[in-house]
């Protein structure tokens, strides 16, 4: 069976894994979650005891969490280089690196801004001080990734691979936050617009929608959270 990918919106990292099977190019599944609603529900423990997207039900049916694993699983099967680089090159190790300092530090600096927007009940003060915290740290972790990049289109290189699918999903929240404007990082908004115009993110995207869009063909049908809950979840 094909690989499936559980992905969340709304605004989810995850749009970037979904850009990241177009690029792959090979046959793929999705499962479009609302991370507001269901995804909160007890039932989706079985797929993901965080209650967090996004998950993989591999091919041979296991399921995987963790975007750093997921992205790992792809790379394992990119036999054509298309996402990723032969595991013992310098760009492979490069990929990792960037990979990693994407969904490590980089994604974490939002998370007192998502803890102030979610907070239920409201406690003004603590939120005031969540966003003054996020800010910063989203500043000095978008000042660290402008400093990291070179001249090269992609994050390496002359096209999009699994580093750019990481990057992508979480690179707009500096917009949604209002944290500063996009042109304070020149680089990073460069990369950011090339990516935003590249066909298989403005499919992701629009599937995140939840438009009607035409991909590469890789795309095999949604199916239904309740299915691959019931399918492929634990318990
Ligand atoms: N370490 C996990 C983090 C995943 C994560 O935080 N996902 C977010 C969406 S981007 C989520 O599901 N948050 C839970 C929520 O919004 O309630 C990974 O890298 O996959």
């Amino acid at each position: 069976m094909e690989p499936i990918l559980v992905y969340g919106f709304p605004l989810g990292s995850s749009m970037g894994l979904v850009a990241a099977l177009e690029w792959l190019g090979k046959p793929y599944r999705l499962c479009r979650v609302d991370m507001l609603g269901v995804m909160r529900n007890p039932s989706y423990a079985r797929l993901n005891a965080r209650h967090e997207t996004p998950a993989l039900v591999t091919d041979d049916g296991r399921v995987i969490t963790e975007t750093m694993a997921i992205a790992h699983w792809f790379a394992a099967r990119d036999t054509e280089w298309r996402i990723s680089f032969d595991p013992r090159s310098a760009e492979a190790d490069r990929m990792m690196q960037l990979m990693a300092f994407i969904n490590t530090g980089f994604t974490a600096a939002f998370s007192p801004l998502w803890a102030a927007l979610e907070m239920d009940p409201r406690d003004p003060v603590l939120q005031d001080a969540l966003r003054r915290w996020g800010r910063e740290a989203v500043i000095a972790r978008h000042d660290k990734l402008e400093a990291m990049l070179g001249d090269s289109p992609y994050l390496l290189g002359d096209h999009p691979t699994l580093a750019d699918g990481v990057f992508v999903g979480v690179a707009r929240w500096v917009d949604f936050h209002e944290v500063a404007p996009a042109s304070r990082w020149p680089r990073i908004e460069t990369l950011r617009r090339r990516l935003e115009a590249d066909p298989a993110v403005r499919f992701a995207s629009a599937l995140e929608r939840g438009d009607a869009a035409a991909g590469s063909g890789a795309l095999q049908g949604h199916i239904s959270l309740a299915e691959v809950t019931d399918r492929f979840g634990r318990g």
